[in-house]
């Protein structure tokens, strides 16, 4: 029998959320065979009120890693938490040599809870390394409208515009989401695929334990990808994915709160609703 190989270039989520712990527990979820090339790792004080500690690999380590996982032979790959305009450039240029067309990239800025940008230049790195490498790539609302040069989008028209403006910087395919910040009674993300633009809706879930969801989702769309989905089964599936692991989120402690990312396989998934606008 072979699996799927899917690969994370991200960092490391010490509290086992987000980050790459999240994709290889969704890799596994959805039967892939996962592999991680971890650029930095995150921890969280609990003397100091979880406040993160962001710890860069040294780039040959990094290197190293991206030949390993590379010289395997890899279906689809995420990136995740890149921290510095070299890990950008490093990935980036790795990926583009190595011919993978399902790439995935989310582009994680600030960790959640945080409110500073890893490092200012880190956008402009993105729209020039990893952005047209992207098959599909999945801003939350703030990362949208860094990428796009807007303010952040604070409706479904700006959603569009945002989604229009960084399919012109060369991502292939664009999920916004919108999460409940535009509606607190639904959940919403946008869907563009150059062109067409897709609400994608689940009803509100009523949970701050949330943590990791970001990372989850994109996760879920590279693995799809690897089990040959096309990219808009890919996306929904994923939604699905991320609503049920959001709905049976859990307290890991006082500070955080994980989402279950196993909880389609255990619980089954809320309906998604597909509207195209
Ligand atoms: O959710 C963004 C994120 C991504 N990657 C790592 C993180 C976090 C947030 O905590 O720690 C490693």
């Amino acid at each position: 029998m072979s699996l799927k190989k899917t690969l994370t270039i991200a960092g490391s989520d010490a509290s086992g959320g987000a980050g790459l712990e999240a994709d290889l527990k969704t890799f596994q979820e959805h039967g892939t065979y996962g592999m991680a090339a971890v650029t930095v790792i995150a921890t969280m004080d609990p003397d100091n009120n979880w406040s993160h500690g962001v710890y860069t690999l040294p780039i040959d380590v990094l290197k190293a890693q991206l030949k390993t996982t590379f010289s395997t032979g890899i279906d689809a790959l995420k990136t995740g938490m890149l921290s510095t305009e070299e890990v950008i450039k490093t990935s980036g240029e790795a990926i583009k040599t190595s011919g993978v067309q399902n790439v995935v990239i989310d582009p994680v800025m600030v960790c959640k809870g945080e409110d500073e940008v890893l490092n200012p230049g880190n956008v402009d790195a993105m729209i020039t390394y990893l952005l047209p490498l992207a098959l599909v790539t999945t801003p939350n609302l703030f990362e949208a409208g860094q990428l796009a040069g807007m303010k952040t989008p604070k409706n479904i028209d700006e959603m569009k515009e945002a989604a229009e403006k960084i399919h012109a910087l060369g991502a292939k395919n664009i999920v916004i989401k919108g999460g409940r910040s535009i509606d607190p009674t639904k959940a919403f993300d946008l869907y563009y695929d150059g062109e067409k633009h897709y609400l994608l809706e689940t009803p509100k879930i009523d949970t701050s334990y949330n943590h990791g969801a970001g990372c989850t989702f994109a996760a879920a769309v590279t693995a799809n990808l690897a089990n040959g989905l096309d990219v808009k089964a890919a996306v929904i599936e994923a939604k699905e994915f991320v609503a049920a692991a959001i709905t049976h989120g859990w307290k890991l402690n006082k500070f955080v709160g994980p989402v279950m990312h196993g909880a389609k396989g255990v619980y089954g998934a809320p309906e998604i609703t597909v509207t195209e606008i």
